[in-house]
């Protein structure tokens, strides 16, 4: 059985722990614990160690996901689950131009760490004044002359929106591993789900 770890990463309230448990098969393992300080604000409850969830993808093959913390005081977590990693995802809320900073910082710490396929998961798009990828890019120091990662929209409540980004992760592994790998039986039942 062959096993990507994919982390899923992001700011607090960003929708990590939802993106796990509505895409894994098996029932979450997750840390998340009543919120007590400013983080109740923003909801009740928070990851403080991790989430884990699992989704087979084809026969051999399955996702092994992996979810941080997000907020700041539990950041060594970031730094472990990373150095195992095959792979990425930065959730950003878009809704929470504030926490953009914080996104920054995360994004450059993992990049210092790993160069390894990710890609940038814009969640809360369905509110109205929600910032566009193009301004989330900036915020986040991409620069568009330096061949950025994918920015696609994520709603981690809906299974049909996070297989996509799944996909593309994959797609990203198979090509590092085998640029003439992208036609493999895996992507091509994985993309049927
Ligand atoms: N409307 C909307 N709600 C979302 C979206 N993504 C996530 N949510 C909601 O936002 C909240 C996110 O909570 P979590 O999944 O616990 O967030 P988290 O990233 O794990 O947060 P921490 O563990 O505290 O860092 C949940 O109530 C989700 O249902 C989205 O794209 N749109
Ligand atoms: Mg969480």
């Amino acid at each position: 059985m062959e096993i990507l770890r994919i982390v899923v990463t992001g700011s607090v309230g960003a929708g990590k722990t939802t993106l796990i448990r509505t895409i894994s098969e098996i029932d979450v393992v997750d840390t998340d614990k009543r919120a007590t300080d400013e983080m109740a604000d923003i909801k009740d409850s928070t990851t403080v160690a991790l989430d884990f969830g699992r989704l087979t993808i084809a026969d051999q093959q399955s996702l092994h996901l992996y979810g941080t913390p997000g907020q700041v005081r539990f950041d060594f977590m970031w730094d472990i689950l990373i150095q195992k990693a095959h792979a990425y995802i930065l959730l950003v809320n878009a809704h929470r131009p504030e926490h953009l900073r914080f996104d920054r910082k995360i994004l450059h710490f993992l990049n210092q760490r790993v160069s390894i396929p990710h890609l940038i998961g814009l969640t809360h798009t369905d509110f109205a004044d929600a910032w566009e990828a193009e301004d989330i890019a900036i915020a986040l120091g991409l620069d568009p002359n330096n061949n950025y990662p994918p920015i696609i929209q994520i709603n981690p409540t809906q299974p049909q929106s996070i297989i996509p980004a799944l996909m593309n992760l994959v797609e990203q592994l198979a090509a590092d591993v085998d640029p003439e790998m992208n036609n493999c039986s895996s992507i091509q039942s994985f993309g049927q789900m």
